[in-house]
C-alpha cells in the first residue's frame, strides 16, 4: 500500500489526465474493467467551468516515438460533469482525482469549491499546463502567478490539491517550489511539450490547433530530468509522468524522486498497460539491479 497525501493506494501506477476514458472503457469492457482496473487511482480528463467543443480536427499526429495532440479540452463543463460523469465515475473501484482548469482565478475557485464538496472526489488536480488553449493568463509558467493562484484556491476545498506543472516553463522547479510554498499538497509533471507537424501536401500546420502537445517515449528523458530537478526543490509528493511504457521507466521516475507514476500515451496502444507496468515494477524491485537484463531496462 502507498500513502499519497493521506489516500491509500494499491500500487504506484495511475493514469495521466485525459489519456484513459474510464466511462468509454466500461462501455467497451463491461464490468470486467472494474475487476481488472489498471490504475490505483483514476484521474479525470480536465473539467472547465463551461462546456467546450475542443479544437478543430485533425487533433492527432503520430510520431515514431509518441504523438502530438491538439484536443483543446472538449468537456461537458462543471454542471454536465456533475450530472452525467460523476455518477458513473463513482462506481470505479479506485480513488477519483478530478483535474480542473479555469481561464480566470474565479473560474478555478468555482471548480475547486464545487468539487471540494463532492464526497466521491478524493483529490483535485489543478491543470496549469495545457499547451493547447490560450488562457490569456499563463498561470503555470511564472512562479509568482502559480503561487497567487494556488494561495487563492487552497482554502476553498478540504481535499489534497495536486498542481500539474508544464515542461514549457523556463524553470519548472521554481514553479513547483512556488506551488508548494502556496499550499499545494503535491505536484505532477510533466504535461506535454509544445510541438508541431506539417501537412504532407499543403505544408501548413497539420493540427487544427496549429500546434499541439508532444507525448510518449520521445519525452521520457525530459520527464526524468524535470522530475529529478523538482524533487531536489520540493518536499511534497511528486506524480511523475512522461513516456512511461514499462516497469523500468516507472522505476526510473520513482528513483528520481516521484511517489507515484502516471501512464498516458501507452494506454492508447494497450488500455490495461497500467496493471502490466505495476506488475513489472514489482518484479524489478525483487531483483538485484545487475540482474535486470538490459533489454528490460
Ligand atoms: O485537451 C488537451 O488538448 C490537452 C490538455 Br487539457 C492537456 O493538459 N495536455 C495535453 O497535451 N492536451
Amino acid at each position: 500500500m502507498i500513502d499519497f497525501c493521506g489516500i491509500r493506494l494499491e500500487h504506484e501506477v495511475i493514469n495521466g489526465s485525459g489519456t484513459f476514458d474510464a466511462i468509454a472503457a466500461r462501455r467497451a469492457f463491461g464490468d470486467e474493467l472494474l475487476e481488472r482496473f489498471p490504475f490505483s487511482a483514476f484521474v479525470s480528463k480536465t473539467v472547465t467551468l463551461e462546456p467546450r467543443q475542443g479544437n478543430p480536427p485533425p487533433r492527432l499526429w503520430e510520431l515514431g516515438a509518441g504523438m502530438i495532440n491538439s484536443i483543446g479540452l472538449p468537456n461537458k463543463g462543471l454542471r454536465g460533469y456533475l450530472a452525467e460523469d460523476l455518477p458513473k465515475l463513482r462506481e470505479l473501484p479506485v480513488a477519483l482525482i478530478v483535474n480542473v482548469m479555469g481561464f480566470t482565478r474565479e473560474e478555478v475557485a468555482a471548480l475547486v469549491r464545487a468539487f471540494g464538496e463532492c464526497d466521491e472526489v478524493a483529490a483535485l488536480e489543478l491543470n496549469l499546463s495545457c499547451p493547447n488553449v490560450k488562457t490569456g493568463l499563463d498561470f503555470g509558467v511564472e512562479p509568482s502567478a502559480t503561487a497567487g493562484l494556488v494561495a487563492h484556491v487552497r482554502p476553498l476545498a478540504d481535499k489534497p490539491l495536486i498542481v500539474k506543472l508544464t515542461p514549457n516553463a523556463s524553470d519548472p522547479a521554481a514553479v513547483a517550489a512556488a506551488a508548494e510554498g502556496a499550499g499545494a499538497d503535491a505536484v505532477s509533471l510533466i504535461n506535454t511539450l509544445r510541438g508541431m507537424a506539417l501537412h504532407p501536401h499543403t505544408r501548413g500546420p497539420w493540427l487544427g490547433g496549429r500546434t499541439g502537445g508532444v507525448s510518449g517515449p520521445a519525452i521520457r528523458p525530459i520527464a526524468l530530468a524535470q522530475v529529478a530537478q523538482v524533487a531536489s526543490r520540493v518536499r511534497v509528493p511528486i506524480v511523475g509522468m512522461g513516456g512511461v511504457q514499462r516497469g523500468a521507466d516507472a522505476l526510473d521516475l520513482l528513483e528520481a524522486g516521484a511517489t507515484l507514476v502516471a501512464v498516458g500515451t501507452e494506454s492508447f496502444r494497450e488500455p490495461l498497460c497500467g496493471s502490466r507496468i505495476a506488475r513489472e515494477l514489482t518484479q524489478l524491485r525483487g531483483k538485484p539491479r545487475l540482474e535486470v537484463p538490459s533489454t528490460v531496462r
